[in-house]
């Protein structure tokens, strides 16, 4: 299968084995974003693909004569081929084949900016195509002699294998070096003790306009699939009180497992944190939105996350009237209904999040010594707003914190009677 390079026009016949009500609307925005135009879509409803040719033979030959009626260059697949799938597809139609995973990560290539994003798409890349190289293998081998024969076109992959393999090894050794940083400005922050917020989301949902109406903060942001590919973390103070927001990588309906791998340590910002904000699209018709969350809670399981506190953030709310707000706000009445554009309704957001967090929190009163000036400093830090008068003993301090910090504070708590106990 030949990947979708650079951003040349490409004229894309879209296909899909279906159920009924599905269509191929995700599959053509892929592909625009990917700079393809669609210029013809074939469904076919069936139980399953056919494991050697995705569509089955009838509606193969259909597939021929469209390809020819719409002038289609490529035809692009909504699921993810088996090597035999995309190797038998192209045979039989003569054109080249590209799959949903195949697109995807061309979107990813696309947007990579960090060091570690571009190592972690190339990765990925390197599986998808490491896996489908035996499709290569098998047709050289034909060239190259018989059954048995080691010819030239075998000689060739098997180095094509070993230096793919060789060059994921080094990605996955790089990767973990960056890991190794992350994981020490992790620790600082943990030392820090502010409550981490993450944004999740299906992609497009508007993550990043969230991120920037909450923390002032200028993330890129456009109508396309998969724009932030990199974890942004900002402060943000609400409430008196300091807490970090991460913006994430947007999911999707099948997220190919290879990005899932790659991605994993970018995805640990999410399994880490304590408070996940799912950001949905609500203006998308009913059962898309709810296609959208389960893919959603079906990555967040996949990689670890499905435990984590979350709020439901009903996000688009300019773009319903007066009988959708209703009809949302009734279909989910867990949610927080909020414009990112327009503002409506965030801060109603930050006190359902302060409120999350406040069922954590614990008034605490503590008698820190003078000589202890340093651990006050730190209380400052993390307590966010707080009360404190100076007496003989020391400095007096009323503060809500976390039991985390409760708990390395309680040397210095005050019991009833004033005395430090
Ligand atoms: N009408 C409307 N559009 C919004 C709102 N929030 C975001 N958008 C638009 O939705 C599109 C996607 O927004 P982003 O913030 O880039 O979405 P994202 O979730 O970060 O997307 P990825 O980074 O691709 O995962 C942009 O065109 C935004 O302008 C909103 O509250 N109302
Ligand atoms: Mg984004």
């Amino acid at each position: 299968m030949s990947a979708i390079n650079g951003r040349a026009k490409q004229r894309a016949l879209a296909i899909g084995v279906l159920e009924n009500g599905e269509d191929l609307g995700e599959l053509q925005e892929l592909l625009w974003t990917a700079g393809v135009a669609t210029v013809g879509t074939m469904v076919q409803h069936r139980e399953q693909a056919h494991p050697n040719t995705y569509f089955g033979p009838g509606k193969l030959e259909e597939l021929k004569e469209a390809i020819r009626a719409n002038d289609a260059n490529v035809v692009a697949c909504d699921d993810e081929l088996s090597p035999r799938q995309g190797r038998n597809l192209e045979e039989a139609l003569g054109t080249p084949v590209v799959d949903r995973t195949a697109i995807i990560l061309d979107i990813f290539a696309g947007h990579a900016h960090s060091a570690e994003g571009k190592l972690q798409v190339e990765l990925a890349q390197l599986e998808y195509n490491l896996a489908r190289m035996r499709g290569l293998w098998t047709h050289l081998e034909r060239l190259g002699g018989g059954v048995g024969t080691r010819g030239p076109g075998e000689t060739q992959i098997e180095t094509d294998r070993r230096l793919a393999r060789d060059r994921i090894t080094a990605l996955r050794r790089r990767l973990a070096k960056v890991k190794g940083s992350r994981e020490t400005m992790r620790a600082e922050r943990t030392r820090a003790q502010l409550p981490e917020v993450a944004l999740v989301g299906y992609t497009n949902a508007g993550k990043s306009t969230l991120l920037n109406a909450l923390t002032g903060a200028e993330v890129g942001v456009r109508d396309r699939l998969f724009h932030t590919l990199d974890p942004t973390t900002r402060a943000w103070r609400l409430g008196g009180r300091d807490y970090l927001l991460t913006d994430t990588v947007g999911f999707i309906r099948k997220l190919p497992h290879q990005l899932v791998d790659a991605f994993g340590a970018t995805l640990e910002e999410t399994r880490l944190s304590d408070l996940l904000l799912h950001v949905v699209d609500a203006s998308a018709p009913e059962e898309e939105l709810n296609e959208m969350m389960r893919a959603v809670h079906e990555v967040l399981e996949e990689i670890g996350a499905g435990d984590r506190p979350r709020v439901l953030v009903l996000n688009k709310a300019d773009a319903l009237d007066a009988e959708q707000r209703e009809d949302v706000r009734l279909r989910h009445r867990d949610g927080v209904l909020v414009s990112a554009l327009t503002g409506e309704g965030v801060e109603e957001l930050g006190e359902r999040i302060e409120a999350e967090f406040a069922r954590s929190l614990r008034d605490v009163e503590l008698l820190l010594p003078y000589r202890d000036g340093d651990r006050l400093a730190e209380l400052h830090e993390v307590a966010g707003d707080l009360v404190r008068e100076d007496t003989a003993e020391g400095v007096r301090v009323t503060a809500r914190v976390t039991a985390t910090v409760a708990a390395r504070f309680e040397r210095y708590a005050v019991n009833g009677n004033g005395r430090v106990a």
